[in-house]
């Protein structure tokens, strides 16, 4: 394994140890050193002397390295699966995603551009604008700690790929298999808290982000991604502009200093590095925002079919879904032991009611212990004690239905040109002996 040490230099020396309530009082905030460390890495990796170290962008895996088949690892990150090197994503394998809460270092990295570099969270100023927006207005981010309520919501994100691999014909993007998805806790204040602050004039409609990450083209007049959701989902009670995950620093590459959390809606709402919220009179219309990017068909379509740009609707929230994290597919288990599945599941804006099991290809399901969720948008997790009856091949199958009486479909659910919301249940694979 490469270890590719120091690109990903969080605020604080030690990732442990950089925690957010320590910002106002850190003599020295530059990342310089941080960055030179990080260049010292990638020189040693690439084996020779780095010309323009200062374009060297943050986040860059040597691409000396990435067509090999050596496993990577991301500073902060721990066991990810690389998907792309530029821009940089990276899922996390099922096993992996096994806690109740996810830990910063098993979040998953979903970049359309290049990352900024060399952050100050001090300098930092977000700005609230827009054609809706009664005044403009600026905070810094010590301005939004004391001047609204701090909270900490779990919440899910998800990218509205995940699971894009599975589409048959094949969709192109990342292909994502089933780890673009996690539930960390999220530290920040209520979105509605600081639009109200700077005023919504009455026919606003939607509310975007502008981030501070550059285009892969390397052309500073192009912008990588700029979306946003319709004013109801801004105004929900759990939607956030969070500073930290699990109570430390955001990780570099997942938004830090700032960035906002719609929880169940597809992870592209969701802006990293955000410096901008505009408030629209209309839908926005930024990149990324335009068909056919994260729309689906607006009417079911037959697999392969070409889909015009006027026929994609906007997907909203995501649907529900489910995930074995424990054991890994593949294990062997004694046919004398019981075995107790864990895993979580999650839909959109609503909840889990009954996540149902089966040994047998679907033929019986027994219903699976559920927790209440940790608070509203978070995942649920759920326990399941089995006993095989014989030695042999099993397939284990997972199947959540909502609050609103959704299921999981059994088979990949409707085709759809970008490959999004694939919500298949999960099927995981146990050798009994
Ligand atoms: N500024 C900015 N925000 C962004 C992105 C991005 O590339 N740039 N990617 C989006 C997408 S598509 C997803 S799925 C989530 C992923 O969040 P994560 O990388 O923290 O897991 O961030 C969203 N926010
Ligand atoms: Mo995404």
């Amino acid at each position: 394994m490469k270890r590719v040490r120091g690109i990903h230099e969080f605020f604080a020396d030690d990732p442990d140890q950089a925690d957010w309530n320590t910002w106002g009082r850190r003599s020295d905030p530059t990342t310089r050193r941080g960055f030179v460390k990080g260049l010292g890495a990638f020189t040693a990796l690439v084996g020779a002397r780095v010309v323009f170290p200062e374009q060297v962008p943050a986040g860059l895996i040597p691409a000396s390295l990435a067509n090999s088949n050596d496993s990577f690892q991301i500073e902060g990150k721990d066991g990810l699966t690389l998907l792309n090197d530029r821009p940089l994503n990276a899922e996390t394998p099922p096993h992996l995603l096994n806690d109740d809460i996810t830990p910063s270092n098993r979040l998953f990295i979903r970049n359309n551009g290049i990352p900024p570099k060399n952050v100050d969270p001090h300098g930092w100023t977000l700005t609230l604008n827009g054609e809706s927006a009664m005044q403009e207005k600026s905070y810094s981010i010590q301005d939004l700690r004391r001047k609204f309520e701090n909270i900490e919501r779990q919440l899910v994100m998800e990218c509205g790929g995940n699971g894009r691999s599975e589409f048959d014909p094949p969709v192109s993007g990342n292909q994502w298999t089933l780890g673009a998805v996690g539930c960390p806790r999220w530290n920040g204040v209520r979105l509605k808290d600081v639009l109200a602050d700077c005023g919504l004039d009455e026919n606003a409609v939607y509310v975007a982000f502008h981030g501070a990450d550059t285009h892969i083209s390397g052309d500073a007049n192009r912008i990588p991604i700029s979306r946003g959701v319709p004013i109801s989902k801004a105004l929900d009670d759990e939607s956030m502009i969070a500073w930290g995950m699990n109570g430390h620093n955001l990780h570099e590459m997942n938004g830090h200093p700032l960035r906002l959390v719609f929880g169940g809606w597809p992870g592209s709402t969701s802006g990293k590095w955000i410096n901008q919220i505009s408030i629209r009179d209309r839908i926005h219309d930024g990149p990324k925002m335009a068909s056919p990017s994260y729309r689906v068909p607006c009417e079911p379509v037959a697999p392969g079919q070409t889909v015009d740009d006027e026929d994609m609707c906007i997907i909203h929230e995501m649907p529900v879904k489910s995930l074995i994290t424990y054991p890994q597919s593949g294990v062997t288990h004694k046919v004398s032991d019981s075995l107790v599945l864990h895993g979580h599941a999650w839909s959109g804006d609503t909840s889990i009611s009954k996540l149902r099991i089966s040994i047998d290809y679907g033929r019986t399901w027994e219903d699976s212990k559920l927790d209440s969720p940790k608070n509203r948008l978070a995942w649920q997790n759920f326990d399941h004690t089995l006993k095989f009856p014989t030695t042999g091949y099993y397939e284990v199958w997972a199947c959540a239905e909502d609050a609103r009486g959704h299921s999981q479909p059994m088979v990949l659910p409707s085709w759809n040109p970008k490959g999004y919301l694939n919500n298949a249940c999960h099927r995981i694979a146990i050798y009994v002996s």
